[in-house]
Formats: C-alpha cells, structure tokens, sequence
C-alpha cells in the first residue's frame, strides 16, 4: 500500500507542472479522484488491511488527496485569469468617447403629421400649445362640462393614479388651462398623446394622439368652423378629400358635430380600418359651450368660439395609407423605417 501511495505521489508531482490548460487538470482530477481514479481505489482497498495498517495507510492517503484537491483550486483559478487575460487581449477595443451618429433615426409618422398640422394652423395665426398627460379629474371632465357621474365619462374610462389624477383621455382637458392663459381672443392648437382603456382594434389604441384646437373671438360661428377644418384637411393631403358632418353630442360643445372623412385606404368602400362603413371618424368639433368659456373666464355673452379635437393617429393612418393602427405603437422598424424624414 505504502509503495502504491509513493508512485502516485510521485505521478501527482511529474503531472502538476505540466497542466497548462483547464481541459488537462479535469483530466488530471478525474485520473486520481474521479469514481474510478487511482486514489479513490486505493480508498477501496482500506478495507482489505488490519486495523492498525488501515490507519496508517489512511493518513497518507487522505494527504494526497488534501494536497490534490488544493492544487486542482489553485491551479483552476490561476487558469481561469489567465484565459480571461487572453480573451480580453483579443478583445476589440472601442473609443466611447467618439461622438455618436446622429443621422440613424427618422421621425415617427405621428409626428410628421402633428408638424405639419401645426405648420398649417401657425400660419393662420394659431400658437401651438403644450399640455401635461397626468390631468386632475377637474381638467379633464369637469372643466369640460363633464361633471361626476355624467355618463359621458363612460365613454372615456382612463387609467387613475392612486391619488386621484388619471392620463387624460382627450386633449379637450387642456382647454380651461389655456382659455385661463391667454383669455378672449384666442386662436391655439395643442397636440398631445391620449389614453384611454380601450377594446383594441385596427383603429382604436389604448394610447393615441389628438390634436385640440380652439378659436374664441366675438362672432365667431360655424362658417369659421367649417373654413378652418376644410382649409387644414386640404393642406394635409394636397386634394379634394370627402367630408360629411353629421350632428355628434360632446358635452364641452352646443352645436356638436362628428366630422369624418371618406376612408383612404378602401375609397370609401369598407374595410377593417373604417370598420366597414367607408368613413372614418376624424376630427369631433362644434361651438364651445357656454358654460365652458365661463369656466375658462370668458364672458359668454360677449365671445364665441370653436373646438375640434383632431384624432392625429387617425389621420397618419390615412395619410400614410396604414391600414392598422397597432402598427404606429409597435416600435416595428420595418415599418417605421419607411418614413425617412430626419429631425
Ligand atoms: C373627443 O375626444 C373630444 N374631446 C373631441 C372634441 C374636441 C369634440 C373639441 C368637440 C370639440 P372622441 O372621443 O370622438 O372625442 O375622439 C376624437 C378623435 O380622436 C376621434 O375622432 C378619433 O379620430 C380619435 N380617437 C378617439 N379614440 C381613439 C382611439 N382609441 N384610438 C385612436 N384614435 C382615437
């Protein structure tokens, strides 16, 4: 046994300095200590010897292995730098400090359409206007004539923040804001992103665009109305386009109207995007309602006006000839990559 122990000794000292790489010290330890390995059999033959040899002989064994297994760590570790090293010397190496590319992009279809409506009304002498998308339930229902438990609110269910506020379902809700910045006479637009809990399909989004505008000056009417949303949708897509404009209840506006245009992408002869029936609702609009003024600090009695809210997603759609509004949400770069106009 003893003679045994002393050539794998000798073995474990001829083999430790030539390992140079983690495949050949697996091997190495699966000759000596593996379930059949040359020390693990020595192990089994323990039994075979007389009690006082067996300890004698476990002693010297048990140091190998210690000795062993303390080599098979170290040796492991110093292999795994020195592999790391290697790996990262080959590595190639990169200047972060270099300026990044700003010519990658291109802008989304969404906002395409919302600059070029906004260059539009700007040159009719509206001022473009910015709103929050987190609004008080005040903003976005009551300021609009919308108080609690009006079943208008059922129609634009929303997601609530545990402090009450909720995202605003319409850019109606920057209205009152506005009317309160600048008073009577007033011409603004106010594009913004919109939420609502929605059932989604090729037209409808739980997040869209909308486009308010509204017009307050004395005499205004419906004849300006019409003017305005007539000159915009022309400028837009540089044709005569179908228009109809059917009476549409908005509690915010007294009259109100539902102004759709003939659908784009089947001409008008039914399709998934206009749910079949050839229009597609576009842009709601009507006088403002007095109460709404009022609550804006306009005197009712002396001013007039008008408010659309423009669905922005909607008209990319038709602009573009999308057939699906998922699509515009879908980060999908094959489809986004088309639209190659840069900042
Ligand atoms: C409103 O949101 C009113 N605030 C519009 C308004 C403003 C009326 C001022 C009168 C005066 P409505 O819910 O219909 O109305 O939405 C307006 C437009 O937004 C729709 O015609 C449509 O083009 C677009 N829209 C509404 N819901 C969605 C949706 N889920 N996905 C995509 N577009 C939508």
């Amino acid at each position: 046994m003893n003679e045994k122990l002393q050539q794998l000794r000798e073995q474990f000292e001829q083999l430790s300095v030539q390992i140079s790489d983690s495949a050949a010290l697996e091997q190495m330890r699966i000759s000596f200590l593996g379930k059949n390995g040359s020390l693990t059999n020595l192990f089994k033959e323990l039994r075979t010897l007389s009690a006082e040899d067996k300890k004698t002989a476990a002693t010297g064994i048990n140091q190998l292995k210690k000795e062993l297994e303390q080599f098979i760590a170290d040796k492991s570790a110093e292999l795994a730098a020195a592999e790391q090293a290697a790996q990262l010397a080959n590595t190639e190496t990169y200047d972060f400090t270099l300026p990044s590319s700003l010519t990658g992009g291109s802008l989304h279809p969404i906002t395409l359409v919302q600059r070029e409506v906004e260059a539009i009304f700007a040159s009719m002498g509206f001022t473009i206007e910015d709103f929050r998308e987190i609004v008080d339930d005040y903003d976005n229902f009551e300021a609009v004539n919308i108080p609690p438990h009006h079943p208008a609110r059922d129609m634009q269910d929303t997601y609530f923040l545990d402090n009450g506020q909720l995202l605003k379902t319409h850019t109606s809700a920057a209205q009152n804001s506005i009317m309160r910045k600048y008073g009577a006479p007033l011409r603004a637009v106010f594009p913004g992103r919109c939420f609502r809990n929605e059932a989604i399909d090729a037209c409808h989004e739980n997040t869209f665009f909308q486009m308010e505008g509204m017009m307050i000056d004395e005499n205004i009417s419906i004849s300006n109305l019409i003017y305005f949303m007539k000159t915009m949708l022309s400028e837009v897509f540089k044709r005569d386009i179908q228009v109809r404009l059917r009476p549409g209840f908005f509690p915010f506006v007294e009259p109100g109207f539902e102004l759709d245009i003939s659908c784009l992408i089947c001409g008008g002869e039914g399709c998934p995007t206009c749910k079949h029936s050839g229009w597609l609702e576009l842009c709601p609009c009507g006088m403002i309602h007095p109460n709404v003024l009022e609550a804006g600090g306009i005197d009712s009695e002396k001013y007039t006006g008008f408010a659309f809210g423009l669905g922005l997603t909607r008209l990319a759609m038709m602009k573009y000839g999308i057939k699906d509004i998922r699509i515009l949400n879908s980060g999908s770069l094959k489809a986004l990559s088309q639209f190659t106009a840069k900042q």
